[in-house]
């Protein structure tokens, strides 16, 4: 199962929040295999959040980006390496699986990674020096060779080189004479056996003997290990050699990245550290590990695109996604894709109204919540179905929804929505200006236009001054030569205009309220009737 991510555009509205949760409803009944979540990629406004939490309509989950981490491609196998256990039982790992490192732990902690270079050096020390010492915990060598304790010993630990018992009494005698420090192997020979014990060699370990089988030998004056096997001589002795803990044969403490580190900042990072495998931890605590084979692929976010399709306007990373699907309203200019995908765009007035289509070609019903989604959407793109904006399709459409939402008037539904909209007086005049706001340049004038959606015109006079001056610091900081707002009131379908002083405003179409305050009787839309307006005053 892969989870698809369906985003809308940057500082979200409600077509763009709606359209992605009652569209992720449609694809997980129609494709049951995947996972899809609706998101919203920058903060919602509180403007927004208000009218959903009125309806009782949820607000998608916050995904601030989908850049690939660490965390995407890191392992967290269930298979690692206790420390103190045989290294003989880490070889034995590679049987199973080849990694190129494998987490060490003590108990339940952490302690470093152990790689393909540490048991290789491990070989080499032992055939590169003189004769090799050993020390062997007593408790490991039951892990590595088969057979029985028959006594522990006064040692937990057992140190020397590694003896076969197999000369004759005189000459094995004579061996030991010369150094007793050694872990000897041996059949049951009694000549032999006994002079090891006088002599109190660290460790005797009985060859080709199995579990059941009595021994003739007294070991009570003896202080070492005694142990019995089934396996031969040489073979016993090679499998000693692995009783060691794996603990002594790491050279390095692991290098460490942050599960949450960039995918390609981590991939510099160990291009150029000398490691097979990395420790990945979240702040302190160890979370997986990665090795060089993670880096060969950057994971892709699956990502469906709705109400928008330009980069620019879409969730950070998007550059570096896979781009599965775009539901869309507004002019085309798209990512080039890898794959064919499937485009659903249309000029409606709503991405909601695309996605109820959906639901319709796929012959689904959509659930009362999903119907609230697309007709908040709706209504809140077309101010309520009176923008110029609006298709006979919205307007047909947006009454099936309401039947399914169960919403009885649909201009009552959208004035409730318009109505949580705070009057422009009690917010701030700079802020609430610059909110929905696009620049232009036209006939050598670069200008900035405002646009902000009330419920009533009949308190312009409270906010009226204060939000002219605001337009002025506007134009200044931006460095504009004439910056408007346009006041739209969604009931009424009336606007006014608020503009800095400009030798543009004469030749305005409107009629003056008073100075740099226009009344726009019937206007809506800025994208249809306001800027060819704008951009003819400023070409003359
Ligand atoms: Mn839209």
């Amino acid at each position: 199962m892969s989870k698809i991510y369906i985003t809308g555009h940057r500082n979200p509205d409600l077509d763009t929040l709606c359209s992605a949760c009652a569209y992720a409803k449609l694809k997980n009944q129609i494709d049951p295999d995947n996972e899809y979540i609706p998101v919203h990629c920058t903060p919602v406004s509180d403007t927004v959040k208000k009218q959903l939490q009125n309806f009782d309509l949820e607000i998608p989950m916050y995904k601030a980006d989908v850049h690939p981490r660490v965390k995407d491609v890191m392992l967290n196998s269930a298979t690692f390496a206790q420390a103190d256990s045989p290294i003989y039982g880490l070889i034995q790992s590679y049987k199973e699986h080849s990694p190129s490192v494998l987490p060490l732990h003590y108990g339940k902690s952490f302690i470093t990674l152990v790689s393909m270079d540490d048991i290789s050096a491990f070989f080499m020390r032992d055939n590169m020096g003189e004769e090799p010492r050993y020390r062997f915990p007593v408790y490991n060598v039951a892990k590595t060779i088969p057979g029985k304790l028959v006594s522990e010993g006064k040692k937990q630990v057992i140190e020397g080189t590694l003896l076969a018992g197999a000369a004759s009494k005189e000459a094995f005698a004579e061996f030991l004479d010369r150094n007793s420090k050694c872990i000897v192997f041996m059949g049951e020979r009694s000549g032999n056996i006994d002079y090891a014990i006088k002599k109190q060699v660290p460790g005797i370990i009985l060859t080709t003997i199995n579990d059941d089988d009595e021994l003739d030998i007294d070991f009570s004056e003896y202080e070492g290990m005694v142990y019995t096997t089934p396996l031969g001589t040489s073979e016993a002795i090679r499998r000693m050699r692995m009783v060691e803990p794996v603990i002594g044969i790491v050279r390095y403490k692991a290098e460490t990245i942050q599960a949450n580190d960039l995918f390609f900042d981590a991939k510099d990072i160990f291009g150029k550290s000398k490691s097979r495998g990395m420790a990945v931890m979240n702040d302190d605590e160890y979370a997986g590990f990665v090795t060089r084979r993670c880096f060969l692929n950057a994971p892709k976010t699956n990502i469906i695109m709705v109400d928008h399709n330009e980069a620019k306007q879409s969730i950070p990373g998007i550059e570096e996604a896979n781009i599965v699907e775009i539901i869309d309203h507004h002019r085309l200019d798209a990512l080039s894709t890898q794959l064919p995908i499937f485009i659903a765009a249309e000029p409606l007035g709503s991405t909601c109204t695309i996605v109820f289509q959906l639901y319709k070609k796929h012959g689904i019903k959509p659930d009362p919540v999903a119907a609230k989604y697309m007709l908040t959407g709706l209504l809140a793109d077309t101010l309520i179905l009176r923008s110029p904006t609006t298709t006979e399709t919205d307007r047909k459409l947006a009454l099936e929804m309401a039947e399914l939402a169960g919403v009885k008037d649909i201009t009552e539904f959208g004035t409730e929505m318009f109505s949580v909209v705070e009057g422009l007086a009690k917010q701030d005049p700079i802020t609430k200006a610059q909110s929905d706001f696009k620049k232009y340049e036209n006939g050598g004038t670069t200008m900035g236009v405002g646009q902000c959606e009330v419920v009533t015109l009949n308190d312009i006079d409270e906010y009226a001054d204060n939000y002219l001056a605001a337009l002025e610091t506007i134009r200044e900081v931006e460095e504009l030569d004439w910056v408007t707002l346009m006041v739209t009131d969604v009931l009424t379908e009336n606007s006014i205009l608020l503009v800095t002083s400009s030798k543009h405003n004469r030749d305005l179409p409107y009629k003056q309220i008073r100075k740099n305050i226009y009344d726009m009787p019937g206007v809506m839309s800025r994208k249809k009737q306001l800027l060819p307006t704008l951009l003819s005053v400023t070409s003359s």
